[in-house]
């Protein structure tokens, strides 16, 4: 029996955490930001857009996880070099940061008049990057590297477009340049709140009952799309193998914040912390016009795929 309720996850009582006041130069937005535990600080990369309307990626530190410092300029924009160059020209968006046998990866929306296509770079430090390989053709965004191989092949999940119809699929490389074996993973639900789009938002994360997936689901409405944030698990050994999903979202725009921006009525995230004691911080962009913060437990986010 589905239980009416709000969501699952508790919004941070200051959000937003970071918004364009922040950012110190002019621009138009920021929102959408990857984060991870560094060297005992929180970073996000911040998706920041210019006033022409290309993204950038600037990045954020922060002791606690709740105050952020942003930095004076960016650390990964369109690159001068191709085939980069071309698929880049206008902006590198919405950035997922992955540590996979001991290497911290960028991946990224490569935008460009092509539309998007799935970018990969890696860091040592958050402050250079090297570029990996373009991974996807056009037509695909959202895409996660899980954090180990799985039957021993780098693994991901993505999100391409056919048919006018965005669900989650997953690929397999053993060098992380060339993807193949791509197979459907989670599909839209017809008449739910992710009817009409899903992608991942947060890199998934292993727990002992599978891999938890934070995505994102897309109804849409007579006055345009309202994105709201699932969870899904999959088998350890076989993502293939769904093995729950909760019927309700676990964040739903609702806040001042998150229904008025450039793109009213979004949440969208694209990372979370896990802490030591199972509490989940999950960023996320809101209204794509700033970055707040909603916390919870990992196990609640399971439980509420189970819980059906
Ligand atoms: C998606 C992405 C996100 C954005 C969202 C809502 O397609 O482009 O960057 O936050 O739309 O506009």
């Amino acid at each position: 029996m589905v239980q009416f309720k709000r969501d699952v996850l508790k919004r941070w009582a200051r959000n937003p955490i970071i918004t364009l006041e922040d950012i110190p130069y002019p621009c138009n937005t920021v929102f959408n930001g990857a984060v991870t535990k560094f060297k005992d600080k929180y970073i996000i990369l911040l998706r920041v857009e210019d006033r022409r309307g290309h993204s950038v990626v600037v990045k954020a530190q922060s002791e606690d996880g709740y105050h952020f410092v942003v930095e004076k300029k960016p650390c990964l924009f369109s690159s001068e070099m191709e085939p980069f160059k071309t698929y880049e020209a206008r902006g590198v968006e919405d950035p997922r940061i992955m540590q996979v046998e001991g290497i911290y990866y960028v991946m990224y929306t490569a935008y460009s008049r092509y539309g998007p296509r799935i970018a990969l770079a890696k860091t040592e430090d958050f402050e250079t990057y090297e570029r990996v390989a373009l991974v996807s053709g056009p037509g695909n965004k959202d895409g996660v590297l899980f954090p180990e191989r799985i039957n021993g092949k780098y693994t991901r999940l993505d999100r391409p477009i056919a048919n006018e119809i965005g669900n989650i699929w997953a690929s397999y490389s053993d060098d992380l340049v060339y993807w193949g074996n791509s197979e459907l993973v989670a599909e839209i639900r017809r008449d739910y709140w992710d009817s009409f789009r899903i992608g991942a938002s947060v890199p998934p994360i292993k727990t002992e009952q599978g891999w938890l997936e934070i995505y994102h689901g897309v109804k849409m409405t007579t006055s345009g799309p309202i994105y709201r944030l699932g969870v899904f698990l999959l088998a350890l050994d076989d993502i293939s193998k769904m093995l729950g999903r909760s019927e309700v979202p676990i964040l739903s725009p609702r806040e001042r914040y998150e229904r008025i921006g450039d793109v009213n009525n979004v949440v969208f995230s694209c990372g979370a912390v896990v802490e030591d004691n199972g509490e989940i911080k999950v960023y996320y962009g809101a209204a794509d016009t700033c970055i707040c913060l909603a916390q919870g437990t990992v196990q609640e986010l399971i439980d509420n795929c189970l819980e059906n």
